[in-house]
């Protein structure tokens, strides 16, 4: 017991220091990982890869860390699509800015899956001349607007960087909006022809309150 306290202990100077880092150097989101592919699942932005480097030891070096297991890990960069060409309007900016710097929202289901671009013989997106690929994500974009309001979409770029070439992060109040937009994507050819996806992965937004009963209530006498 007491030493569940420790570990609830350890977890708020985690946070503490994920909190005064912000929102100058980025942003995080806590969740509660579906299914029994994990348990605790953090989102975190920063500036560069060492910020990221540090963060993870401090992690490893707590006693929270000395429990966890990591089960999955991902490490991109934010990215705004290219396909569209440079914005027009300040409206078009604050879109871009919004996607390379930005804020996560306190929406309450998180869903990340990785993504790669097939490159077989008959489909092969890195071979399509750009204004093919310029067609089929602007069939994709309009897809994705539909659902404005509903689903907030991150695009993170790994290439050279971890075993995909892209994550997505969506998030979304309402689960089955993000089964939704997943399907329809599926159908244009831009995911349907040239999209592959290894794994999924669906978790509820926790906070502090909620991380603290994940750590410390419920559990079966020993
Ligand atoms: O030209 C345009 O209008 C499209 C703007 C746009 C680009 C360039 C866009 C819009 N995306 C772009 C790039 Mn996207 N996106 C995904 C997924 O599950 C699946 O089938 C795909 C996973 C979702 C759910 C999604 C959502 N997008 C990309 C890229 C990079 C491709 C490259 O560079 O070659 C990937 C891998 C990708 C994947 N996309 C949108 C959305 C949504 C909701 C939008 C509309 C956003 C908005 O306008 O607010």
């Amino acid at each position: 017991d007491r030493f569940r306290h420790q570990l609830s202990a350890s977890f708020q100077l985690i946070n503490q220091s994920l909190q005064e880092a912000e929102p100058e150097k980025g942003s995080h989101y806590w969740f509660s990982v579906n299914g029994f592919k994990a348990d605790l699942g953090l989102m975190v932005l920063r500036p560069s890869l060492d910020d990221l480097n540090q963060l993870e030891e401090q992690i490893a070096k707590s006693k929270l860390g000395a429990v966890l297991k990591p089960a999955k890990s991902y490490v991109s960069v934010t990215e705004s699509g290219t396909y569209t060409g440079k914005p027009k309007t300040d409206r078009g900016w604050k879109y871009v800015n919004a996607h390379l710097k930005p804020t996560l929202p306190s929406m309450h289901y998180i869903c990340f899956y990785p993504m790669n671009k097939r490159r077989w013989p008959q489909a092969n997106w890195y071979t399509l001349p750009y204004e093919q690929r310029q067609k089929e994500m602007h069939e994709h974009g309009t897809i994705g607007r539909r659902y404005a309001g509903k689903i907030k979409q991150y695009i993170t770029g790994s290439i050279g960087i971890d075993d995909d070439e892209w994550g997505v992060t969506l998030f979304s109040d309402d689960p089955l909006q993000i089964k939704k937009i997943v399907s329809e994507m599926r159908y244009a050819a831009a995911s349907a022809i040239y999209g592959d996806f290894p794994y999924f992965i669906i978790g509820e937004g926790i906070d502090e309150k909620g991380i603290d009963h994940m750590l410390n209530s419920g559990w079966e006498e020993q």
